[in-house]
Order: C-alpha cells, then structure tokens, then sequence
C-alpha cells in the first residue's frame, strides 16, 4: 500500500493493535521532552513508576517556562528538575538555553522518529519530519518508562501546497489560513501532512512555525517531509548524520485534501480572542497598538528576528510602543548577537527578554489596561496575557514589525520593497548548556525544596456518582479557562494544593471553594473542552477538589486523556439538546457506574427533575479500567 509520512511512522513503531481507523493503537516513543511547568508533576510520575533509567533513546527536560522567579518557587523546581534528570538519564537544557520545541528542533529531532512532550507544541518537531505528540506529563513518565503511547488511528489531511509566498507574507500567514478555514477544533483526530511545490521554498523553522500552530486547529500532530531542506538545515546545526530521505509513498492514500495557493495569501492576523479569528489585515480598520511582542515557539528563529531588526534598522519604535523580543534559543541569540542584528533591535527601542516563553504564558510583560498587544505567538485566549481586558492579536513578524513601526496594525506590504535580508551564516553550535546525564544515575540525590509536595492519589471512581453541577460552560472552553498560567499561578505547579484554588479562577473566582463544599462536582461544557495546553494541572487539580464527571458536546484530544488518566470520567452528550436543560446547582446521579459502563451509553439522572440525560464514553476496555481505577497511575500499581 502507498503510505503517507503518518502511516510509515506509525507502522515503524506500532508495539500494539492495528492501523484501522478509530480504534487505539500503542506507538513506541524515540524521544521526549518536558518543559518546567509540566515536568515537575512527569518526574514525580516517573519516580512513582519506579524505574531507574528512561528506556528511550533520548529523553530531554527543559526550563523555559518558569523563569522569573519572584519567590523561591520556580528555582526549586529547577533543582529538582536538574536533579530527577541526573537520577534518571535525562539530558537537562538549562535555563537561558530557550523554549524546548525550537532547542528540540536544532539540536534533537530527527526526521522518522517519534517525539512525546507535556507540551501541546511538542508536533512542532514535524517541521523536520518527525512525529511530534502533545499530551499530559504522565503520558510522557510512562513513555519515558519505555510503555508504549496509546492514540486513536488519525484520520490523515493532506494540505497541499502551491505555489510561492509573496513579499512580505510569511509561514504564519499559511497557518493563520489555515485556522481561518478549519478552526480551532477543524484538527481534532486528524494529523496534518503537508505537501505539494510549495514546500521547496520553505525552510525548517518556516516549517515549524505551521507544524507548531496544528496545535491550535485541535491536531495530533503535524508533519512535513524530510528532503534537501531539512538536509541544509540539520548540515547547519551540524548533525547532517541524522538527516534522511522521508517521503510519503509515490501516490499516498490521504483520509482528506486541501489546497493553499501561497501566490495569492496575504498577510493575516487572528483577532482577539481566539487564533481562528483570522482576518486579512486589511480588512480590519485602524487599531492602535499598545505593546508588540515577537518570539516564543511559533516564531523565535533567526530568520523571525533578522526581518524584526531590518525593518527596524535605524528607526525607532513608536512612542506609544512598547515592543518586547525573546529570541527562541540561545544559539538564535548569539547568532544574533554576532551578526550585529542584536544591535540594531536595542537601537530601535526593543525591550530584550531571555530565551524563554515569557509574555506567551503570561511570565511578564503583561499589557495594559484594555491594551492592545500584537504577537507573533500561538495564542490570544483571553487573559493568557496577565491583563484580563487586553486584546491581543497573532501575527507573523513581518506585521508585528509593521506595528511596531507604525503604532497601529498594519499590513506590512505598506511599508515598501522587501528588506533585503543577509543569507543565514553559519552558525555558532555550542551544547555547553545542556548537561549530559551521568551512566549511573542512581546515587544521585533528588533535591525537593518546600515548593516540590508529594503526588496527589486519587480514589477508585464510586459505584454511585452523586454531584452537583458546578459549572456550565459554552464551546471552547481552553485549559486557561481551566486553570490559567501567568506570575502568580504557574509557580505551584509542583504543589497541587495550591494551585487548585485557581481552578477556573477566570470564569468563577469561588469555584474552588464551591467545588470543596460539594464534595462532589460535575462540569457541564460545550463543543471541544479543554483546548489548548497540555496542562494536566487542568484535571489533576479539579480532580482534587473532588470533580467525577465532566459532560460535554466533545473534548480537546490532550485533555480528554489527562482526564481519563486521573479518574475524572469524560461524557458526550448523545442528544446534544439536553445541554439546554442542565443549569449550575442541578444535583445529577449515575448509578452502577462500573456495569453501566461496560456499554458506550450511561443514564445519568436528573434529581429534581427526574429526566434521564443520555451521554457515551467511547473508551476503549483499556481507558475504561484507568477511569474506574481513579487514574492512570492507581491503574499501573494495580496491574503490575
Ligand atoms: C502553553 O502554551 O499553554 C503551555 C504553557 O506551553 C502549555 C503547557 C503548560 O501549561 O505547562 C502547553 O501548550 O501545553
Ligand atoms: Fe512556551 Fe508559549 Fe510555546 Fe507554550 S506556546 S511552549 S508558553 S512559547
């Protein structure tokens, strides 16, 4: 048979089932990474699952996420993080080194290989033809305890593209289309393969600023061939020997198929508050802009950066502009740095941030009051910023420098011929910032300062459910209206205590304290719950204040399983206009919960009502028994 990119992949590591569409499947795992927010809970995990050494082939753990460090928390975690990857054979980037997926992508990846991270952008390694899969921290302890990842088989879209982009429009603007076609849940189950004459003008990191964003059309994963492109970029990054050939079969069978001309796109930006917002920039009037933020993930390169400081170049920001840069890694900053591109982005006014996620997750640089803030992030949930009213629009950074320089969105084909940008030099390739692990790992010592608390253990789900309706919510509902990042949040990501007082904090400040009262809770929610992150906070932390159930239209891939993997059971509705007759405070019951749900469909009823509602599970035996168990790792201990 004529495989695409995903089949061949899947088929080269399948440990368990079949390749039939809809049915789960168990992939062996090359590599993972973690980042702080999440690692610290993934390593807690690994040490519960009581292995001495990872059995992948690389496993990496990166700080890039909590770096601010207002109080002792966020360097606690970064001991023990160093420490947990010393025990256990994990390469440590320490940090100052970047933001994991664009390290992951110069110094790690490798075209035909699988990657897991606790980081929904883990698919923006595809960029260089390897599978790249988000998913919650314990999915990545058992992958780094050599278990294998289970997914559903994907339904595989193949967007073809034709061909060239246009002065001025970027690979943003390919995704952006993207979005503004598909939307934010158009990705669910699907991986996207991206193909066609279009892909020979575009480079590796242009690559991953699309694979990067699938995470927000709701994807699995997305992928690019591996052809001389990648080759010229891993020869730069001085690893030509992991370079190889990786193309879809002659004739590929794909599930689905789209075109994008890249002739005819223009420049788009997603407008607040959610990235399939899309609209041309010239269709929105005039917006005034109060911060421009270029870098993260999705567009931290050199190339990113190099267009920033040449449409700067001895210009100043506007006056009411206050325009921040974190270049993605540190090898792009010292590129920069040598290339006097550094210098020509201080001269212009530019506030110069560490490589890390920073203002992306709301680590600083929070705009102001109703402020308008262009970014060239993945992103514009609202709040995600610090500032609760701020609107933020995404860009690529041809606009966001148009922005800076003008004060106001602005198409940037108005600022006039193309800049000419020098080609990439070779670069400066210095490892000395990520520690190997030692071959023994097992003297070392893990180091736990007061802000590393102990796991959380959650009991078997009850054979009768009896729980008030906490909540009930519209459709999209992200892990940041579940539980937000920023400042005062993101720190106690390793003490579950604390951080479940901020439990939906954004939509209802006394959840938490509702939630303890009731002892019992359920959620009610619309189309794709939990979009976004791959916070497992956003269902270990519900999860401790005593949520059983969450009922909804359909669920976010990524949070679905953290769900499952924590014993909190996700329903859909069957008849989606019962939605209409649930309202906060409603008491609901479900009986005989285990025999129940040996069939997909489970009665839940009504108290004061007496109505019955219909909802399915669609787990497989094996997720069956995790939720019944009261979570993954209650399971594990169980079957082992
Ligand atoms: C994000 O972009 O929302 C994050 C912060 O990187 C998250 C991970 C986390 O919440 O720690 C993600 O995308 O998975
Ligand atoms: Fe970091 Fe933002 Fe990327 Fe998440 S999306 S990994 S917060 S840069």
């Amino acid at each position: 048979m004529a495989d695409n990119l995903t089949y061949k992949i899947l088929k080269d590591h399948l440990v368990e089932g079949e390749l039939v569409r809809g049915t789960e499947l168990g992939i062996r795992m090359d590599q993972t990474l973690t980042q702080d927010a999440t690692g610290t809970m993934a390593y807690l995990q690994l040490e519960a699952l009581g292995i001495d050494k990872v059995k992948t082939e690389k496993s990496v753990s990166y700080v890039d996420h909590n770096t601010l460090q207002n109080g002792f928390e966020n360097a606690d975690d970064h001991l023990f993080l160093q420490s947990a990857a010393a025990r256990f054979g994990i390469w440590f980037s320490r940090p100052g080194n970047g933001i994991c997926h664009q390290v992951h992508l110069e110094r790690f990846g490798e075209p035909g290989k699988t990657l897991l991270g606790s980081d929904s952008h883990t698919p923006t390694a595809g960029g260089l033809g390897m599978l790249g899969i988000g998913a919650g921290g314990l999915d990545v302890a058992v992958a780094m305890a050599g278990g294998p990842f289970y997914l559903t088989v994907p339904f595989v879209l193949k967007v073809n593209l034709v061909g060239e982009l246009q002065p001025w429009v970027g690979a943003k603007d390919i995704i952006l289309e993207l979005l503004r076609r598909l939307t934010v849940k158009g990705g669910v189950g699907k991986v996207i393969e991206y193909s066609g004459p279009g892909l020979a003008t575009l480079s590796v990191p242009e690559r991953a600023t699309i694979t990067n964003m699938g995470a927000e059309l709701g994807a699995t994963s997305s992928i690019f061939p591996s052809d001389e492109m990648t080759r010229l970029f891993l020869k730069n990054q001085g690893r030509e020997e992991v370079w190889r050939r990786f193309e879809a079969d002659e004739g590929a069978i794909y599930d689905d198929e789209i075109t994008i001309n890249l002739d005819i796109l223009e420049p788009l930006v997603a407008v607040p508050h959610s990235p399939d917002a899309v609209k041309k920039i010239r269709e929105i009037g005039p917006v005034a802009v109060d911060q421009v933020a270029v870098g993260s993930c999705t567009n931290g390169s050199y190339r990113d950066l190099q267009l920033l400081a040449e449409v700067l170049k001895d210009k100043v920001v506007h006056p009411r502009v206050s325009l921040v840069v974190a270049p993605g890694s540190r090898q792009t900053f010292i590129n920069l740095a040598r290339q006097g591109i550094l210098e020509k982005l201080i001269a212009s006014g530019a506030r110069i941030l560490e490589s890390a996620c920073g203002p992306c997750i709301g680590m600083g640089q929070a705009p102001p009051s109703g402020g308008v803030s262009v970014r060239t992030f993945n992103r514009n949930f609202t709040g995600r910023s610090g500032t609760a009213d701020a609107m933020v629009y995404l860009t690529g950074p041809a606009a966001a420098a148009a922005a800076a320089l003008r004060g106001e969105i602005t198409d940037p084909r108005d600022l006039g011929p193309y800049p000419h940008l020098e080609a990439e030099p070779s670069l400066v390739i210095d490892d000395r910032m990520v520690i190997a692990p030692p071959e023994d790992g097992t003297g070392v010592k893990i180091v736990r300062g007061p802000n590393i608390k102990p796991l959380p253990i959650n009991k078997p789900l009850p054979e009768t459910i009896k729980a008030r309706v906490l909540l009930v919510l519209e459709d999209n509902i992200t892990t940041d209206h579940i539980l937000p990042g920023g400042s005062k949040v993101l720190p106690l990501r390793s003490n579950i205590e604390a951080i479940s007082e901020y439990v939906f904090a954004p939509i209802d400040p006394h959840f938490a304290a509702q939630a303890r009262e009731s002892g019992s809770g359920i959620i009610v929610a619309g189309e794709n719950y939990g979009q976004g992150s791959s916070r497992e906070h956003a269902a270990l932390a519900p999860m401790y204040l005593g949520i059983k159930v969450v009922l909804a239209k359909s669920f976010a891939r990524i949070h679905h399983a953290n769900l499952v993997n924590f014993g909190i059971l996700p329903l859909v509705f069957v008849d989606e206009s019962d939605y209409n007759n649930l309202a906060k405070d409603d008491q609901l019951i479900i009986e005989d919960v285990s025999r129940q749900m040996e069939n997909d469909t489970v009665t839940i009823k009504h108290q004061g009502s007496g109505n019955e509602i219909k909802a399915s599970h669609s787990l497989s035996k094996r997720l069956l028994k995790v939720v019944l168990a009261g979570g993954l790792l209650n399971y594990t201990r169980q079957s082992s």
